[in-house]
């Protein structure tokens, strides 16, 4: 893999700045931003006010924890525009969520907004080794999704060629990296492997391919899948996170040189880590969920939204701005198996360290006789094909979870591409328990 770590003098002047220099812009800013949201959008008022909180009566950053958090729920009820604190044709942009699990969520942004946007998009770019010039290949799904336009900005801004190929059509991915010489390549972890499968399935070596960097995130993915494809591609592989409710990709970032989690911009989003059942504040270095604060969105200030990620807060490194911790999984995505918590990322580790078996999987949920049931289906590797092999290496899997996990799952391991591909977030979880 080369050495991309970018150069100093190429960060903007707050990636390296003191953490008191940080916490001073970021109380002004946040003062600034509880007023705009005070002010222009009904819910924060009434939601302060009901508190019995305002604006004005935070006087340092810790104040932030008297003021109410905002859940998914208050954005829906507020469907369409209701949330925006500018007026409608102030808003340059709209993106929202998919919906598919109730009233969509829709998010505005200003031109500045989209300014921001692109600033803290630059910087992830940077921090993964892009540099003006160099091809970008970008598979993120383009449309309402963030995804995909939000990378495209930054990218275009800092003068990378972009290529804005969007989810799907997995065989032209592969022609376009080779055609075009994509340097880096912006892309869920479970399509990635996807256009890994189609690389061999053209007869290519992904090591010979031009990719340095693969820039990876809307999902979890754990450090065992990072081994897997940087040592498949020969390439760096880095974590992006963000979420549509915030800005989109570019909330925080993994540094190349470092690959030791997400430093959060935090001169525009303010992070704190709460205890999810209690709503308590926790220290740096404590589990539990990631909950922002915006500091400078204008067309949609978000205050103390709860994101439902689990992580903790960690020391900058790389850069001065503090880090998260790649993220464990979503408190909704958590599986409940006979009282024991399950990541879908606890299942991933294990899969990734069992050879006969392909990194794809997908967990079945099922209840007999009223106990609850795990099927993990995954595939077995091209060429192994004999049953006895499959079958041990189902076993060798099921043991793994075992004694990690502490739950007891049947694993099928089926044929090449029987687990369902990803083309952008994978589904990881099927609940086909009554409800
Ligand atoms: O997924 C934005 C995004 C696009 C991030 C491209 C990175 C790259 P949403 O669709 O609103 O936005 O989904 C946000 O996805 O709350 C997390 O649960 C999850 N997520 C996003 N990035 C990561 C990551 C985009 N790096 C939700 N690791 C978030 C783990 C992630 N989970």
């Amino acid at each position: 893999m080369k050495d991309l770590t970018p150069d100093k003098a190429s960060l903007d002047a707050i990636e390296i700045a003191s953490p008191d220099e940080i916490q001073a812009l970021q109380l002004k800013r946040m003062r600034k931003s509880l007023a705009h949201a005070y002010a222009n959008v009904d819910h924060y008022r009434e939601a302060f006010d009901e508190k019995g909180v305002h604006p004005e009566d935070l006087k340092s950053l810790s104040d932030l924890a008297h003021f109410p958090f905002t859940v998914k729920q208050d954005l829906r009820d507020n469907y369409p525009f209701g949330m925006f604190a500018v007026k409608r044709d102030q808003v340059n942009r709209i993106h929202a969520s998919s919906g598919t699990t109730g009233q969509p969520t829709v998010i505005g942004y200003t031109a500045n907004d989209l300014n921001m946007w692109s600033e803290v998009m630059q910087r992830s770019l940077r921090a993964a080794g892009m540099k003006r010039g160099d091809v970008l290949h970008n598979a993120y799904g383009y449309g309402l999704f963030t995804g995909g336009l939000g990378v495209h900005g930054g990218a275009e801004a800092m003068g990378l060629t972009v290529v804005p190929v969007s989810g799907g059509m997995t065989q032209r991915q592969v022609r376009l990296i080779e055609d075009f010489g994509a340097k880096g390549i912006s892309v869920t972890p479970s399509y990635a492997l996807s256009i890994l499968d189609e690389y061999r399935e053209q007869g290519f070596d992904p090591k010979n391919s031009p990719l340095q960097v693969g820039i990876f995130g809307a999902e979890p993915w754990t450090n065992a899948m990072r081994k897997e494809v940087e040592d498949a591609f020969d390439m760096h592989a880095i974590d992006i996170y963000g979420l549509s409710e915030v800005i989109g990709p570019g909330v925080s970032m993994e540094c190349v040189e470092a690959k030791d989690g997400l430093h959060i911009w935090e001169d525009h989003f303010y992070p704190e880590v709460i205890n999810p059942d209690t709503g308590e504040l926790l220290p740096d270095g404590e589990l539990g969920e990631l909950v922002f604060t915006s500091l400078t969105k204008e067309a949609f200030p978000i205050v103390r939204y709860r994101t439902r990620d689990l992580t903790r807060l960690l020391p900058g490194t790389a850069r001065s701005m503090r880090r998260m911790e790649k993220i464990t999984g979503r408190s909704d995505d958590m599986i409940i198996l006979r009282g024991v918590n399950v990541f879908p990322t606890q299942i991933e580790e294990q899969l990734m360290s069992v050879n006969e078996l392909a990194p794809h999987f997908q967990i079945e949920l099922e209840r007999d006789d009223r106990l609850d049931k795990m099927i993990v289906k995954v595939e077995a590797n091209p060429g192994v094909d004999d049953q006895a092999t499959r079958q041990a290496a189902s076993t060798a899997l099921a043991e793994k979870i075992k004694s990690s996990i502490g739950v007891t799952a049947q694993v099928i391991a089926g044929d090449v591409g029987s687990v369902p591909r990803s083309q952008g977030k994978a589904v990881r979880v099927i609940d086909n328990r009554p409800k």
